[in-house]
């Protein structure tokens, strides 16, 4: 049975001035500010997004204050709090694009605690898109982002000496577990389970601002126990992330090869240029994953989100159990279970 289930949290303390969305009304139908962030971690990210976002802000702000409130949140999935890689080291993936499709990207980063700003920074002050490994930590340290201790957090630690027992490199299906609802704040789930081990490691937000500009970001600690020097879709822009201003944008969450086989944020974003509602888009972008090998499919889980110009948004899964959160005029919802191929 595929289910989508709302939960509310009013945030009236953050309402949106009248005179701001008043010109949205008058326009028809769009819906704006809103901001989107995947899994229930996602009101952290959203909570850090909206105040920006309600004050008339720019949607680009916005999403970055979402990376950095997650890449803060020493019990979340991304940032340094991450999983490490087989060697044991925390290597950091994200990119951020804004709405005129400037863009900046930073892998395989390594004891800096906000790759999305480092990837902002780049956007704004180099020619470049893209810095990996020695190159992005190197640029960092250049621009006065602090070197931080090399040491996992010690969740992260007991996560990562339970692997070492088997030491076998078995991706998990990315879900949000029933049983964690509520240990969260309110409705949500927490980003860390009881034994010290979570389910994602990626956070993706995508914000439409007042001005009806489009922006996005996607930051992770990537797949835990990769091999090292592996990265995965979130800090490919078309894979992890894609923002066109004259349609909408997508970030995606799971087993980032098979979003990058499809160019999957890309794909989403142009199937909703062709008309498709956000909701459609996803799922015809994960029609394309899953087509070639279904059995396989069955194997892994991606989880697209995606948002147009009039404000509406939608997600699609290949598993059960993907959430994303959503914070607009009047409060926050999360939504369980967004629909999925296999239900
Ligand atoms: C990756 N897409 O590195 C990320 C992992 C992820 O929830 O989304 N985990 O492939």
């Amino acid at each position: 049975m595929k289910s989508n289930r709302r939960s509310f949290l009013r945030l009236s303390a953050l309402a949106v001035p009248f005179s701001q969305i008043g010109s949205a009304l008058a326009h028809g139908p769009v819906k704006k500010p809103i901001v989107i962030s995947t899994w229930d971690s996602g009101q952290i990210a959203n909570g850090a997004a909206w105040p920006i976002l309600a004050r008339g802000g720019k949607a680009l702000d916005a999403v970055e204050q979402a990376g950095i409130a997650i890449e803060n949140d020493i019990n979340c999935c991304v940032g340094l709090g991450g999983n490490p890689d087989r060697d044991g080291y925390v290597t950091l993936d994200a990119c951020i694009m804004d709405e005129k499709s400037n863009c900046g990207s930073v892998a395989f980063l390594e004891r800096i605690k906000h790759p999305v700003s480092v990837a902002r920074k780049l956007m704004e002050t180099t020619p470049h898109v893209f810095l990996a490994g020695v190159g992005a930590q190197q640029f960092a340290l250049q621009n006065g982002f602090e070197l931080e201790p090399e040491a996992l957090s010690p969740s992260a630690q007991k996560t990562y000496d339970k692997w070492l027992e088997k030491a076998e490199y078995k991706p998990v299906i990315n879900i949000e577990l029933e049983q964690n609802k509520g240990k969260g704040h309110g409705p949500f789930a927490p980003a860390r389970l009881e034994d010290g081990s979570f389910n994602h490691d990626t956070m993706g937000t995508l914000a439409l601002d007042a001005n009806g500009d489009v922006s996005g970001m996607c930051t992770t600690s990537g797949m835990g126990f990769k091999m090292r020097g592996r990265v995965g879709d979130s800090p490919i822009i078309g894979a992890g992330l894609f923002v066109d201003n004259e349609v909408g944008a997508a970030t995606s969450s799971g087993q980032g090869e098979e979003v990058i086989r499809v160019c999957g944020t890309h794909l989403v974003v142009e199937f909703m240029r062709s008309g498709l509602s956000p909701e459609k888009a996803c799922k015809k972008a994960i029609e394309r994953i899953v087509k070639p090998n279904p059995e396989r499919a069955k194997t892994f889980q991606v989880g697209f989100i995606a948002i147009n110009k009039k404000g509406e948004i939608g997600a699609y899964a290949i598993q059960k159990g993907f959430n994303y959160t959503v914070t607009e005029q009047g409060g926050a919802h999360k939504i369980s279970n967004a629909k999925c191929y296999f239900s």
